[in-house]
Protein backbone atom coordinates (compact mmCIF):
# COMPACT_ATOMS: atom_id res chain seq x y z
CA UNK A 1 0.00 0.00 0.00
CA UNK A 2 1.08 3.00 -0.88
CA UNK A 3 1.45 5.96 1.93
CA UNK A 4 -1.05 8.65 1.18
CA UNK A 5 0.85 11.98 0.56
CA UNK A 6 4.08 13.39 -0.35
CA UNK A 7 5.39 16.79 -0.56
CA UNK A 8 8.99 17.91 -1.78
CA UNK A 9 9.50 15.69 -4.16
CA UNK A 10 12.03 16.86 -6.81
CA UNK A 11 13.24 15.29 -10.17
CA UNK A 12 16.82 16.21 -10.87
CA UNK A 13 17.48 15.68 -15.02
CA UNK A 14 21.06 15.84 -15.11
CA UNK A 15 24.74 14.92 -15.65
CA UNK A 16 27.10 13.02 -13.48
CA UNK A 17 30.14 14.42 -11.65
CA UNK A 18 32.72 11.85 -10.03
CA UNK A 19 33.67 14.35 -7.45
CA UNK A 20 29.85 14.42 -6.58
CA UNK A 21 30.34 18.19 -6.11
CA UNK A 22 28.23 18.96 -9.42
CA UNK A 23 25.76 17.82 -11.54
CA UNK A 24 23.27 15.06 -10.50
CA UNK A 25 25.22 13.56 -7.41
CA UNK A 26 25.17 17.22 -6.12
CA UNK A 27 21.25 18.01 -6.47
CA UNK A 28 20.32 14.45 -4.62
CA UNK A 29 22.58 15.70 -2.07
CA UNK A 30 20.97 19.15 -1.93
CA UNK A 31 17.53 17.54 -2.53
CA UNK A 32 18.16 15.56 0.59
CA UNK A 33 19.51 18.01 3.08
CA UNK A 34 17.16 20.06 2.37
CA UNK A 35 14.05 17.78 3.54
CA UNK A 36 13.27 17.01 -0.17
CA UNK A 37 12.90 13.40 -1.50
CA UNK A 38 14.89 13.20 -4.88
CA UNK A 39 14.43 11.29 -8.05
CA UNK A 40 17.02 11.65 -10.23
CA UNK A 41 17.07 11.24 -14.34
CA UNK A 42 20.91 10.97 -15.93
CA UNK A 43 21.82 12.78 -19.47
CA UNK A 44 25.66 12.23 -19.05
CA UNK A 45 28.29 10.79 -17.79
CA UNK A 46 31.34 13.28 -17.49
CA UNK A 47 34.94 12.49 -16.05
CA UNK A 48 36.12 15.32 -14.30
CA UNK A 49 37.91 16.25 -10.98
CA UNK A 50 38.37 19.49 -9.04
CA UNK A 51 40.80 20.87 -11.66
CA UNK A 52 39.54 19.57 -15.31
CA UNK A 53 36.84 17.69 -17.54
CA UNK A 54 38.34 15.36 -19.35
CA UNK A 55 35.47 13.02 -21.03
CA UNK A 56 31.84 13.03 -21.47
CA UNK A 57 29.18 10.51 -22.61
CA UNK A 58 25.66 11.22 -23.42
CA UNK A 59 22.85 9.09 -23.38
CA UNK A 60 19.61 9.30 -25.64
CA UNK A 61 16.98 11.65 -25.83
CA UNK A 62 14.92 8.10 -25.70
CA UNK A 63 16.80 6.62 -21.96
CA UNK A 64 15.93 10.51 -20.55
CA UNK A 65 12.39 10.23 -21.17
CA UNK A 66 11.88 6.81 -19.87
CA UNK A 67 13.80 7.81 -16.85
CA UNK A 68 11.65 11.00 -16.31
CA UNK A 69 8.57 8.76 -16.68
CA UNK A 70 9.15 6.78 -14.46
CA UNK A 71 9.93 9.01 -11.81
CA UNK A 72 6.70 11.32 -12.65
CA UNK A 73 3.97 8.19 -13.13
CA UNK A 74 5.26 6.30 -10.06
CA UNK A 75 6.29 8.26 -7.03
CA UNK A 76 5.08 11.77 -8.36
CA UNK A 77 7.04 15.16 -8.69
CA UNK A 78 6.43 19.03 -7.45
CA UNK A 79 8.98 20.24 -8.89
CA UNK A 80 11.57 19.55 -11.78
CA UNK A 81 15.06 20.89 -11.88
CA UNK A 82 16.80 20.89 -15.29
CA UNK A 83 21.05 20.91 -15.14
CA UNK A 84 23.68 19.65 -17.69
CA UNK A 85 21.49 18.65 -20.69
CA UNK A 86 24.19 17.24 -23.29
CA UNK A 87 23.22 17.04 -26.66
CA UNK A 88 20.05 18.59 -28.90
CA UNK A 89 17.95 15.00 -28.88
CA UNK A 90 18.15 15.43 -25.00
CA UNK A 91 16.82 19.16 -24.53
CA UNK A 92 14.32 17.65 -27.43
CA UNK A 93 13.29 14.50 -25.06
CA UNK A 94 12.98 16.72 -22.10
CA UNK A 95 10.84 19.49 -23.73
CA UNK A 96 8.12 17.04 -25.02
CA UNK A 97 8.03 15.36 -21.64
CA UNK A 98 7.55 18.41 -20.16
CA UNK A 99 4.89 19.27 -22.59
CA UNK A 100 2.60 16.54 -20.96
CA UNK A 101 2.98 18.00 -17.66
CA UNK A 102 2.58 21.43 -18.16
CA UNK A 103 1.42 21.94 -14.41
CA UNK A 104 4.94 20.81 -12.40
CA UNK A 105 7.00 24.04 -12.08
CA UNK A 106 10.30 23.59 -13.71
CA UNK A 107 13.30 25.55 -12.42
CA UNK A 108 16.20 25.29 -15.42
CA UNK A 109 20.09 26.17 -14.39
CA UNK A 110 20.97 26.68 -18.33
CA UNK A 111 24.53 24.53 -18.17
CA UNK A 112 26.41 25.46 -21.40
CA UNK A 113 29.70 24.97 -19.95
CA UNK A 114 31.30 24.47 -16.68
CA UNK A 115 33.26 26.30 -14.40
CA UNK A 116 36.28 24.04 -15.47
CA UNK A 117 35.79 23.85 -18.67
CA UNK A 118 33.97 21.23 -21.66
CA UNK A 119 31.66 20.69 -23.23
CA UNK A 120 28.12 20.32 -21.46
CA UNK A 121 25.56 21.01 -24.46
CA UNK A 122 25.98 20.70 -27.79
CA UNK A 123 25.74 24.10 -30.17
CA UNK A 124 22.48 22.82 -32.25
CA UNK A 125 21.20 21.79 -28.06
CA UNK A 126 21.99 25.65 -27.31
CA UNK A 127 19.60 26.86 -30.28
CA UNK A 128 17.12 23.66 -29.13
CA UNK A 129 16.96 25.06 -25.40
CA UNK A 130 16.99 29.17 -26.23
CA UNK A 131 13.39 28.66 -28.43
CA UNK A 132 11.68 25.00 -27.45
CA UNK A 133 12.84 25.03 -23.44
CA UNK A 134 13.01 28.44 -21.96
CA UNK A 135 9.44 28.97 -23.12
CA UNK A 136 8.38 26.57 -20.81
CA UNK A 137 10.59 26.76 -17.68
CA UNK A 138 9.22 28.34 -14.59
CA UNK A 139 12.72 30.17 -13.50
CA UNK A 140 15.72 30.17 -15.39
CA UNK A 141 18.95 30.96 -13.50
CA UNK A 142 21.89 31.86 -15.94
CA UNK A 143 25.11 33.25 -14.44
CA UNK A 144 26.21 36.22 -16.84
CA UNK A 145 27.51 34.05 -19.50
CA UNK A 146 24.88 32.15 -19.79
CA UNK A 147 22.37 35.13 -20.30
CA UNK A 148 24.85 36.93 -22.68
CA UNK A 149 24.36 33.35 -25.12
CA UNK A 150 20.63 32.89 -24.66
CA UNK A 151 19.78 36.58 -24.92
CA UNK A 152 21.94 36.79 -28.42
CA UNK A 153 19.72 38.33 -30.58
CA UNK A 154 16.95 39.49 -28.88
CA UNK A 155 15.95 42.88 -28.51
CA UNK A 156 17.22 43.95 -24.77
CA UNK A 157 14.68 46.60 -22.77
CA UNK A 158 15.93 49.82 -21.49
CA UNK A 159 16.90 49.10 -17.82
CA UNK A 160 19.56 50.77 -15.15
CA UNK A 161 22.06 47.95 -15.71
CA UNK A 162 23.06 45.28 -18.14
CA UNK A 163 21.65 42.89 -15.80
CA UNK A 164 18.60 43.63 -15.28
CA UNK A 165 18.13 44.53 -18.98
CA UNK A 166 19.09 40.90 -20.15
CA UNK A 167 16.54 39.45 -17.14
CA UNK A 168 13.84 41.48 -18.67
CA UNK A 169 14.31 40.36 -21.75
CA UNK A 170 14.71 36.53 -20.63
CA UNK A 171 11.68 36.87 -18.97
CA UNK A 172 9.55 37.94 -21.63
CA UNK A 173 9.01 34.59 -22.57
CA UNK A 174 6.82 34.15 -19.36
CA UNK A 175 9.71 32.55 -16.96
CA UNK A 176 11.43 34.17 -13.90
CA UNK A 177 14.75 34.81 -13.92
CA UNK A 178 17.37 34.57 -11.40
CA UNK A 179 20.31 36.51 -13.37
CA UNK A 180 23.75 35.41 -11.20
CA UNK A 181 26.29 38.14 -10.62
CA UNK A 182 29.09 35.70 -9.76
CA UNK A 183 31.41 35.86 -12.48
CA UNK A 184 31.13 39.79 -12.76
CA UNK A 185 33.93 42.00 -10.79
CA UNK A 186 33.97 44.18 -7.69
CA UNK A 187 33.58 42.75 -4.09
CA UNK A 188 29.99 42.56 -3.64
CA UNK A 189 28.07 39.80 -5.72
CA UNK A 190 25.00 40.80 -7.23
CA UNK A 191 21.98 38.67 -8.33
CA UNK A 192 18.99 39.88 -9.84
CA UNK A 193 15.84 37.86 -9.70
CA UNK A 194 13.01 39.12 -12.37
CA UNK A 195 9.66 37.53 -11.25
CA UNK A 196 6.17 38.70 -12.58
CA UNK A 197 7.60 42.01 -13.79
CA UNK A 198 9.41 42.86 -10.71
CA UNK A 199 12.88 43.38 -9.79
CA UNK A 200 15.03 42.32 -6.87
CA UNK A 201 18.45 42.93 -5.95
CA UNK A 202 20.15 40.48 -3.89
CA UNK A 203 23.65 41.39 -2.90
CA UNK A 204 26.66 39.16 -0.82
CA UNK A 205 30.41 40.11 0.05
CA UNK A 206 32.10 38.09 -2.73
CA UNK A 207 34.82 35.25 -1.33
CA UNK A 208 37.65 36.44 -2.63
CA UNK A 209 40.12 34.12 -4.84
CA UNK A 210 37.77 31.08 -4.46
CA UNK A 211 36.75 29.31 -7.80
CA UNK A 212 34.21 26.95 -6.94
CA UNK A 213 32.85 24.13 -8.24
CA UNK A 214 28.69 23.80 -8.54
CA UNK A 215 27.25 26.58 -7.43
CA UNK A 216 24.86 26.67 -9.70
CA UNK A 217 23.99 22.79 -9.49
CA UNK A 218 23.68 23.58 -6.01
CA UNK A 219 21.22 26.88 -5.85
CA UNK A 220 19.36 25.53 -9.19
CA UNK A 221 18.69 22.35 -6.70
CA UNK A 222 17.83 24.49 -3.69
CA UNK A 223 15.22 26.39 -4.98
CA UNK A 224 13.73 24.08 -6.94
CA UNK A 225 13.34 21.65 -3.14
CA UNK A 226 11.91 24.80 -1.63
CA UNK A 227 9.46 25.30 -4.25
CA UNK A 228 8.68 21.86 -4.05
CA UNK A 229 7.89 22.10 -0.22
CA UNK A 230 5.53 24.77 -0.85
CA UNK A 231 7.66 28.43 -0.66
CA UNK A 232 6.74 31.06 -3.02
CA UNK A 233 9.42 31.44 -6.00
CA UNK A 234 10.78 35.11 -4.08
CA UNK A 235 11.28 33.21 -0.97
CA UNK A 236 12.38 30.03 -2.69
CA UNK A 237 14.75 32.26 -4.14
CA UNK A 238 15.93 33.98 -1.05
CA UNK A 239 16.76 31.01 1.30
CA UNK A 240 18.44 28.76 -1.89
CA UNK A 241 20.73 31.92 -2.02
CA UNK A 242 21.09 31.99 1.61
CA UNK A 243 21.76 28.24 1.54
CA UNK A 244 24.43 28.29 -1.10
CA UNK A 245 26.31 31.40 0.24
CA UNK A 246 26.67 29.09 3.30
CA UNK A 247 28.15 26.00 2.07
CA UNK A 248 30.54 28.38 0.32
CA UNK A 249 31.73 29.94 3.25
CA UNK A 250 32.69 26.68 4.77
CA UNK A 251 33.55 26.00 1.48
CA UNK A 252 36.97 23.08 1.07
CA UNK A 253 39.30 22.16 -1.23
CA UNK A 254 39.98 18.36 -1.07
CA UNK A 255 41.76 18.07 -4.56
CA UNK A 256 43.86 20.15 -6.59
CA UNK A 257 41.60 22.83 -8.05
CA UNK A 258 38.10 24.13 -7.58
CA UNK A 259 36.93 24.44 -4.25
CA UNK A 260 34.27 22.49 -3.14
CA UNK A 261 30.64 23.28 -1.40
CA UNK A 262 30.71 22.41 2.52
CA UNK A 263 26.87 20.33 2.22
CA UNK A 264 27.29 19.53 6.49
CA UNK A 265 27.77 23.08 7.52
CA UNK A 266 30.72 21.32 9.32
CA UNK A 267 34.40 20.52 8.61
CA UNK A 268 34.83 17.15 7.09
CA UNK A 269 36.78 15.18 10.12
CA UNK A 270 38.85 13.50 7.56
CA UNK A 271 42.33 15.23 7.64
CA UNK A 272 45.05 12.15 6.52
CA UNK A 273 48.21 13.15 4.40
O1 LIG B 1 27.96 23.40 -12.77
C1 LIG B 1 27.72 22.98 -14.06
C2 LIG B 1 27.73 21.51 -14.20
C3 LIG B 1 26.57 20.83 -14.35
N1 LIG B 1 26.51 19.49 -14.50
C4 LIG B 1 27.61 18.76 -14.47
C5 LIG B 1 28.82 19.38 -14.32
C6 LIG B 1 28.90 20.78 -14.18
C7 LIG B 1 30.18 21.45 -14.00
O2 LIG B 1 31.21 20.88 -13.92
O3 LIG B 1 29.91 18.64 -14.28
C8 LIG B 1 27.52 17.30 -14.64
Amino acid sequence: MRDAYFTGRVLTVAGTDPTCGAGLPLDIRMITRLGGIPQAAVTAITVQDTAQVTGVQAVTGTLVAQQMRAALDDIGVDCIKLGMLATADIVQAVVEILGRYPNIPVVADPVLAGTGGGVLLDPEGVDLWRSTLLPRVTLVTPNLPEARILTAGMVLPPAPSIQESMAAALGGHGCSVLLKGGHGHGHEIVDFLWHQGQGTIHRHPRLEGAVFHGTGCALASAIATFLALGSHMEEAVAKGLATVAKAMENGLSPGRGQRLLNMFGRVWPCRSK
